[in-house]
């Protein structure tokens, strides 16, 4: 690890919308200098002030389409927009990037949009953390609005989409009983659900499923309920698009639901209890094997639980123990 040049020029640069110096300072961060902290120090007091939608589902249901569009009505509004593609090299994407880049590449050429892809591996802190911290620095560059597009599939995606104010859970016919299985994500996640591909059969049987999941829901007086959309996100003639103008509107209503009730702050803390784990877990595990390097320790552990005579919780268990509990007393 080194120290990066010129740290506090970037950052002005950053605070100006500067998007070179936007790059210069994700890639510092996400290689974790070792003024990775300082960085995301000064930077903090200028976030947490823009409107942070997640555009959430399964692998192929449209969420780079949709975000497209979303970008531009938000552009049409004069609003200056950050998009964060998580995953999209994921094997489930089916190698979309490529895909991801050309749908959204319309608006490469408008310095109102900065798109951010982040693959799936090669980040120290792991993806949300990344994820967490590109989000930040989008929001210190001055973007109104960012938009994160998730593969809905493993937990880090699920920890990512706390980030989102607005959550859109996007699905498409044909789904089927796949839709019963997502029970959980649909009541947990999505403040909107997206049926998208309503030019396929199957979308009014999809709507029927989703509304018959959100009956049974135990939604209490002045609980916001999932909003239901249909949509055609791409069609051969502009004019066969459909549900854009209604997905916006939903997006709006929400966020007047957040900020006219306490919502809007369960959403502030949720994301900062995220993010407080996600630096904690990593830090400490840094701080634990930076303890043990060079002590033999950590080899001798993994030899232990592959000849079976221990398992991992133990050894967390005994590290934690020796490592955490010897050093606070020290505290
Ligand atoms: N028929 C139809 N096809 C659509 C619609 N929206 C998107 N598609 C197609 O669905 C495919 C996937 O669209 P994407 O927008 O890349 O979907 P995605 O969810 O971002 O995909 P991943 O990032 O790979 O998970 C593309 O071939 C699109 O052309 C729609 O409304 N109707
Ligand atoms: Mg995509």
């Amino acid at each position: 690890m080194q120290r990066s040049k010129n740290t506090g020029e970037l950052i002005a640069r950053l605070f100006a919308g500067d998007r070179l110096a936007a790059a210069r300072l994700i890639s510092l961060v996400e290689n974790e200098m070792d003024d990775y902290h300082e960085i995301m120090r000064q930077i903090y007091p200028r976030t947490g002030h823009a409107l942070i939608v997640g555009v959430t589902g399964a692998g192929g249901v449209g969420k780079s389409s949709l975000t497209n569009h979303i970008i531009k009505k938000f552009r049409d509004q004069g609003k200056i927009v950050g998009v964060v593609v998580v995953d999209p090299s994921s094997p489930f994407s089916g190698g979309a990037f490529l895909g991801d880049r050309i749908r959204l590449q319309r608006h490469t050429q408008d310095d109102g949009v900065y798109i951010r892809s982040l693959a799936s591996r090669g980040y120290l802190g792991g993806l949300s953390r990344a994820t967490y911290d590109v989000i930040r620095i989008m929001e210190a560059m001055g973007r109104d609005v960012i938009i994160v597009e998730t593969l809905g599939a493993g937990q880090d995606e699920v920890d990512v989409i706390h980030i989102a104010q607005t959550c859109l859970l996007v699905m498409t016919p044909g789904m089927g009983d796949d839709i019963q299985a997502m029970k959980a994500g649909i009541m947990e996640i999505a403040d909107i659900i997206v049926i998208n591909k309503a030019d396929l059969d199957g979308t009014e049987i999809c709507r029927r499923h989703i509304q018959a999941i959100l009956d049974i829901g135990s939604f209490k007086e002045g609980d916001w309920v999932p909003k239901v959309i249909t949509t055609v996100s791409v069609a051969s003639k502009s004019e066969h698009l459909q549900g854009i103008d209604e997905l916006m509107g939903a997006i709006e209503e929400h966020q007047k639901y957040l900020h006219a009730t306490d919502a809007f702050e369960k959403v502030k803390f949720a994301r900062i209890e995220q993010e407080l784990g996600l630096i904690f877990k990593d830090e400490l595990q840094k701080l634990v094997f930076k303890g043990l390097k060079g002590t033999g320790k950590k080899k001798k552990y993994i030899k232990h639980i592959m000849e079976g005579k221990g398992d991992p919780y133990s050894v967390v268990d005994e590290i934690l123990q020796t490592y955490i509990l010897q050093r606070s007393d020290e505290i």
